[in-house]
């Protein structure tokens, strides 16, 4: 049985090729623009791509594309000229219908492409780059849509996701980052034309004012939100000493989903691009000895702003104090080389690259035989799993724990029989070997890192440092 749905509104994508990019990064970058617009709840009405040499400073794309872009919407596809503004009066009430010179095209564009049906019911322009104000006032009078960038997208789907409040301020201190430079511009007319037009008194106007008002609530934000870290920070002290692995990775990747069937955690799973922005961390189950704890994260994407990255802090400080990071790749996604350089930069770029990793190419159940020999053949060490398997999940599990092993040393801790809380720690935080009881109490043999091992004797009452040459 059929159930009705409401149409969902369309949108439609544009790209420009500009040079350095084939027509296969194009078409993977719009695969993903496509994805993005769909978790926020469009369907994809069609492409304009086009090829130039930069993007038009006018509207993106050179005049003809215009017009085929304005097809899909029921706009004119003429931007309107850019009549000066006449004093006391807004740019906003230019004269339309103008046609305003367009930026040196003809020579350095191409006939450009044009997927799906032109039926001039798409509500909204997704463009795949970023745009400067004018571009976006441009294109909003030329397809008499809604205009989004690539950015813009992101921030409303991260918007959407944010439940805790910590990822809320994050990413409203994310949004105002990306306000705030287009705001000049875009509230006096022109790129050039600088603010505080019609000057006396409180002329310096609305437009500083807001600027000075973003610039109140951003230093508002980082407080609240340097309060919110140094309270977790003594929390993530805490845990510092313990045994800490970091899922990271692209979006979409399959992150979530190995928290889950590591932790048996009912973290969100979701086909959606960004499903994840709060973090969080669950210790494995079934338990192991010692304890590891393992951090789910933010997944990254191509072209993420730099302040959106960094405004994910905590997500952040979480992959940068873990002493593995399992870097999670959708092996299945023709697009993972890409996905798996542009983690590795954003790694590079929050200062966690130096921390030990591994490769985990996820979706094994999904990837060609042919995508999963080339995944081996480029990364001989990774591993190849699904998180749907639980025998891959164990292989995984097994693999986190020799890597800890490795930085274990024996050493003995005698726990008097006046101590016996000291015996939960000793079973949570090192891997018993042996256990004898004698007059003084009990007597472990165990192996952990030198640093929890020297607390542990500490508090069993102080005990001789790591035995054996191991
Ligand atoms: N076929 C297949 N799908 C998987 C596998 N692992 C995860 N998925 C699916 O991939 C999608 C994304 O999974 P998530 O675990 O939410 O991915 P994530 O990396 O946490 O994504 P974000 O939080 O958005 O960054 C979901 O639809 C999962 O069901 C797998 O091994 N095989
Ligand atoms: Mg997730």
């Amino acid at each position: 049985m059929q159930t009705r749905t409401e149409p969902k509104p369309r949108a439609v994508l544009v790209g420009v090729q500009l040079p350095g990019m084939t027509a296969d990064d194009i078409t993977l970058s719009l695969n993903e623009l496509g994805r993005l617009v769909n978790t926020l709840g469009y369907d994809v009405a069609g492409r304009v791509t086009q090829k130039r040499s930069s993007l038009s400073a006018a509207a993106v794309l050179g005049e003809g594309k215009l017009l085929d872009l304005a097809r899909f919407t029921g706009g004119t596809g003429i931007v309107p000229s850019n009549v000066p503004p006449r004093k006391g009066k807004k740019s906003d009430d230019e004269p339309e219908g103008v046609t305003a010179p367009l930026d040196g095209i003809a020579d350095d564009e191409d006939q450009g492409t044009l997927d799906g049906e032109a039926r001039g019911d798409a509500t909204v322009v997704v463009v795949d780059h970023e745009l400067t104000p004018t571009q976006l006032r441009n294109l909003e009078r030329a397809t008499g849509g809604d205009v989004l960038d690539r950015t813009s997208v992101i921030l409303e789907i991260f918007h959407r996701h944010a439940r805790s409040r910590e990822a809320r301020l994050q990413v409203e201190l994310a949004r105002l980052g990306y306000v705030a430079p287009r705001l000049r511009e875009g509230a006096s007319g022109g790129d050039r034309v600088r603010g505080g037009v019609g000057g006396k008194g409180a002329g310096e106007s609305a437009l500083e004012l807001d600027r000075r008002k973003i610039r109140d609530r951003m230093a508002e934000l980082r407080r609240e939100l340097d309060a919110i870290a140094s309270q977790q920070g003594t929390r993530r002290t805490r845990r510092h000493e313990q045994f800490r692995v970091a899922l990271v990775g692209y979006t979409n990747a399959g992150k979530s989903s190995l928290m889950r069937a590591l932790t048996g955690s009912e973290v969100y799973v979701a086909d959606k691009l960004f499903a994840t922005l709060d973090t969080t961390v669950r210790a494995l189950v079934p338990e192991s000895h010692p304890r590891v704890l393992v951090s789910d994260t933010v997944g990254f994407i191509k072209k993420l702003p730099h302040d959106l990255v960094a405004s994910f802090r905590s997500t952040l400080d979480e992959a940068r104090e873990a002493s593995l990071l399992l870097h999670v790749v959708d092996g299945s996604d023709p697009d993972w080389p890409q996905q798996l350089a542009v983690t590795r930069e954003v790694l590079a770029e929050i200062a966690a690259d130096d921390i030990p990793s591994r490769l985990v190419f996820n979706k094994r159940d999904r990837m060609t035989d042919a995508q999963r020999d080339d995944a081996l053949a480029r990364f001989p060490d990774a591993l190849l799993i699904s998180t749907r398997e639980p025998d891959d999940v164990a292989h995984t599990r097994s693999e986190i724990l020799a890597f800890f092993e490795k930085d274990m040393v024996e050493g003995e801790v005698v726990v008097p029989y006046g101590a016996k809380g000291v015996i939960a720690d000793v079973h949570r935080d090192a891997r018993v070997v042996s256990e004898d009881y004698d007059e003084v109490g009990a007597r472990f043999v165990v192996r952990t890192k030198p640093g929890i091992l020297a607390r542990l004797q500490n508090a069993a009452g102080g005990r001789p440092a790591p035995r054996g040459d191991d």
